[in-house]
């Protein structure tokens, strides 16, 4: 369905920037006995509202269809997201002195990835995620979990038969929720009076000025800034306090802290202070971006068919939801690339959404030895280069696909 107003204002003053056409669903892999079948395709077009700040898509796509039974998204297949979440739980431990009466809630906690490392020195955690093979995971190693959409109505049952949070972390959650109002909400409702809220998602400015738009599909509603985010917390009684930056996380991800009170670090300033310099705050900003975006389809479409001209054999490595936007959108059928591999075990033997290459294990790539792989995973690039050191000595290259496509040796 069409959203006719911002989901953040209200405003119906949404300005159009970006087109990549009617996609599948990028994270809606396919099982050999449905390729047959037709798979669900909505658009997927960029607007932004100058009242909210806020870049998001115009397509309401049912949370249930994104994020039901078969999502399989596991964030425990990347060693540098386990790493920076233990390095993100040690930290909040030593400065928030969490300890056995504290309580740690995080939305959107997948397989227990994070809350983990407060379970291993028994501080109290809640896990709250709606995509059942994850959640059952994070149950399985003692992460306690409950299966549900977070919002304002889940936060008023469970601070009505339980203690508030001392800490809430949504990573990778604030850009995922159809009715953003309702779930800062809960956050309000839910969090301790001294409480901290943590949320984490990729930064629209490397979204804009590294060209990923890859990582736009339709489980990503928003592409915050920190002034989208600054004017969201306000809405609700609540206060942006300091900006910590990831450059490499995904891409770029700004971890955002929040809470009751209006007590902002530098941080706050110095960024909302660039962003205005830079213009983030008007649609001046965002309208040109669909010319570069169709360069690099451009690009990226010649490069491949020359290789494939050469008599070169090309695979892809990461059946990433970023990979299915970028093969669908530039057009990248199984003329071009043969399969994908991917270390999650739960997507082997699976097909990628609309152009259905199939996905096996990462060993594939020293076995068959394709001349090229189209890295769709491009945010893990150290780490998968590094781990297919015996692919490339073999000769095998790389083809990093943003922000312009590269081959790497
Ligand atoms: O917001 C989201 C981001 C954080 O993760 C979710 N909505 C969905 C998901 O997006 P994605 O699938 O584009 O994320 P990743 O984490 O970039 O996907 C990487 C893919 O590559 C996964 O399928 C796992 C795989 N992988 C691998 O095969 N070998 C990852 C690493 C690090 C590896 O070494």
């Amino acid at each position: 369905m069409k959203i006719d107003k911002c989901r953040a204002s209200g405003s119906t003053d949404l300005l159009p920037f970006l087109d990549l056409g009617v996609t599948p669903l990028a994270d809606a892999l396919v099982r050999p006995e449905d390729l047959d079948k037709p798979e669900p395709r909505f658009p997927l077009n960029l607007v932004f509202c100058p009242e909210s700040a806020l870049v998001q898509i115009t397509e309401d796509v049912p949370e249930d269809q994104l994020f039901d039974g078969n999502y399989l998204y596991f964030s425990s297949f990347s060693d540098v997201v386990l790493k920076h979440s233990r390095e993100h739980a040690l930290a909040l431990i030593e400065e928030r002195k969490l300890d056995g009466n504290s309580l740690v809630v995080e939305l959107a906690s997948n397989d227990g990835y994070l809350l983990k490392n407060f379970v291993e020195v028994d501080i109290p955690v809640l896990g709250i995620d709606p995509s059942s093979e994850p959640a059952a995971a994070a149950n399985a190693i003692d992460v306690p979990t409950l299966v549900e959409f977070f919002g304002e109505d889940m936060a008023d049952r469970l601070v009505a038969t339980g203690p508030k949070a001392d800490v809430i972390i949504a990573n990778n959650v604030f850009a995922h929720i159809p009715d953003i109002n309702d779930f800062t909400a809960g956050m309000k409702t839910l969090l301790a009076d001294d409480g901290v809220i943590h949320i984490e998602n990729p930064y629209v400015r490397d979204l804009i000025e590294h060209c990923e738009f890859d990582t736009i599909y339709h489980e990503h509603f928003y592409y915050h800034s920190c002034t989208s985010i600054d004017r969201q917390m306000r809405k609700h009684g609540l206060f942006l306090n300091h900006v910590e930056y990831f450059p490499t996380l995904h891409g770029g991800t700004l971890r955002w802290h929040c809470g009751h009170n209006d007590e902002p670090s530098e941080t706050v300033r110095e960024y909302l202070a660039a962003e205005r310099a830079a213009g983030m705050d008007t649609f001046a900003y965002y309208e040109a971006f669909a010319d570069r975006v169709a360069g690099v389809k451009r690009d990226l479409h010649e490069l491949l068919t020359d290789l494939r001209a050469q008599g070169k054999t090309i695979a892809a490595y990461g059946a990433a939801a970023k990979g299915a936007t970028l093969i669908n959108f530039v057009g990248i059928g199984t003329d071009l690339v043969d399969f994908v591999v991917d270390r999650n075990t739960h997507k082997h033997g699976l097909h990628m959404p609309g152009t259905h290459q199939v996905v096996k294990d990462v060993s594939a790539l020293v076995d068959e030895m394709p001349d090229y792989v189209l890295l769709l995973a491009w945010n893990f690039k150290d780490e998968i280069m590094a781990q297919q050191a015996e692919y490339l000595s073999r000769g095998g290259k790389f083809i990093v696909p943003v922000p312009t496509p590269q081959i790497v040796e």
